[in-house]
């Protein structure tokens, strides 16, 4: 990481962070740390704690209630199974949540998590990424803070090349097994 970059990622810390990552148990930190690994790749120091929306709906209430105030763009919140903490959130808050179905222990198959963060009514939205997406969802939080910062926009912009440049190297590397590729001509 370079000078700059470490003094950009300090100064936000020193303020208040802009996403938050939230997740029903301490049990869908393997998959939700993702977000956050992705959000640091775009220098944005998010905050990240549990906030059950069973064992702990007071805790739920008043983090998303407050989120706004605190600062908080944007709320990415991971469960599992019977999955109410994204959407329990969305009803709290104007700020946009981005649902990250988990596929915990006590989910049948993943499809429980799915749609209970998915199937959402009218009126209450919430962003569903694919089952545990968190990446993606760390990606799609920097993409909206990029709307009003350029310097975020601008590593978005370089993370898109960098995938281009993967798949051409794979493009290269098919081409060496000896498959025709005409397209590439
Ligand atoms: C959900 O139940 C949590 O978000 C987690 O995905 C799942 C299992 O939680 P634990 O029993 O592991 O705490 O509410």
């Amino acid at each position: 990481m370079s000078e700059q970059s470490t003094s950009t990622s300090k100064k936000q810390i020193e303020t208040s962070p802009l996403v938050g990552i939230i997740m029903g148990s301490e049990s869908d930190l393997e998959i939700m740390k993702g977000a956050a690994e992705m959000l640091r790749q775009f220098e944005v120091e998010p905050e990240l704690t549990i906030v059950s929306a069973h064992r702990t709906p007071e805790r739920l209430r008043e983090y998303a209630s407050k989120a706004k105030a605190r600062g908080i763009k944007v709320i990415i919140a991971g469960a599992g199974g019977a999955a109410h903490l994204p959407g329990m959130v969305a009803a709290n808050t104007i700020l946009p949540v981005i649902g990250v179905p988990v596929k915990s222990s006590n989910s049948i198959d993943g499809w429980d998590s799915m749609l209970s963060i998915l199937q959402m009514p009218y009126g209450v939205p919430v962003a569903t990424v694919a089952l545990n997406g968190a990446k993606n969802a760390g990606i799609l939080a920097a993409q909206i803070l990029a709307l009003h910062d350029t310097s975020i926009a601008g590593k978005l912009e370089a993370y898109k090349e960098y995938q281009d440049d993967i798949v051409m190297e794979s493009v290269k590397n098919v081409k060496r097994l000896g498959y025709t590729n005409e397209f590439d001509k």
